[in-house]
């Protein structure tokens, strides 16, 4: 019985790693200059894990803040500091980024 059990555990195990070998993990650098974010368009393949690398590196535009509505993230932008922001695996479309007042904007376009 307790066998079993190992075997159970074990073979779970090689289940969960299937599954997150999928998972393509793709590291995007952003930056906020004086023209807004840059790149102010991105492109993934779907099914592309992002995580948004984002650096300010300007104190002449509203965007301290960034502002993802589609995933219900919303994160601070320190001047001159790295920012991770995971955006989570994504599916076929178009995912808006914004400032906290969705004035200055960008997309990630998945195709
Ligand atoms: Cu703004």
């Amino acid at each position: 019985m307790k066998q079993i059990l190992i075997a159970a555990i074990l073979l779970m195990g090689i289940v969960v790693q299937t599954v997150f070998a999928k998972d393509i993990v793709q590291n995007v650098n952003l930056q906020v200059t004086e023209k807004g974010f840059e790149p102010g368009s991105i492109n993934v393949k779907p099914g592309t894990h992002v995580i948004l690398k984002i650096t300010r590196k300007t104190d002449a535009t509203c965007a301290t803040q960034i502002v993802i509505n589609e995933k219900k993230i919303k994160k601070d932008l320190p001047l001159n500091q790295e920012v991770s922001v995971d955006v989570g695996t994504l599916e076929k479309g178009k995912v808006k980024f914004a400032c906290g007042m969705d004035m200055v904007s960008g997309f990630i376009n998945v195709e």
